[in-house]
């Protein structure tokens, strides 16, 4: 029996031809930009490894637990973009290493002192090797942000 998809086509068929389609209906929304938070990082000192980041959105684990989202980078030109994607708006921070030998880690000497570069949102590192949660924060608030840093070593 056939019937049913019969009964459908037609129902389609009869549909009024002023009714808009659910897909042509939403301009409004097509028109909003995306919600992309990307993290822009100059001054690499050179292309080797990849860019890491780490957006954290809590001051509890700034640094120390796993953040609430990941990004992974090339690098070009000494410089290199982390994009982060469907972030709820709120307060975050975001911290970046320069994986040099891209093992995913931060490389440290001897003494503990990192080897490789780092940086944070509002260029919060700036001198520290942990800078401040309350230097590093900003507030996202939906749609498109572009926050640029510089890198440290
Ligand atoms: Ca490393």
């Amino acid at each position: 029996m056939n019937l049913p998809l019969h009964a459908a086509l037609i129902a389609w068929t009869l549909a009024p031809a002023g009714a808009p389609s659910p897909a042509k209906q939403a301009p409004d929304k097509q028109a909003q930009p995306p919600d992309v938070l990307t993290y822009t990082v100059h001054d690499l000192r050179n292309d080797r490894g990849s860019l890491r980041c780490g957006l954290y959105a809590e001051a509890d684990n700034w640094l120390e637990g796993d953040p609430a989202g990941n990004a992974r980078a090339l690098i070009r030109h000494g410089e290199a973009t982390c994009v982060f994607r469907d972030v709820p708006p709120g307060i975050y921070a975001i911290a970046a290493l320069h994986d040099e030998d891209d093992d995913g880690e931060m490389d440290t000497n001897l003494l503990g002192i990192p080897e490789e570069g780092h940086s944070a949102s509002k260029n919060a590192q700036e001198g520290e090797l942990k800078p401040d949660w309350d230097d590093a924060r900003f507030e996202y608030r939906g749609g498109e942000l572009h926050l640029k840093a510089r890198m440290e070593y």
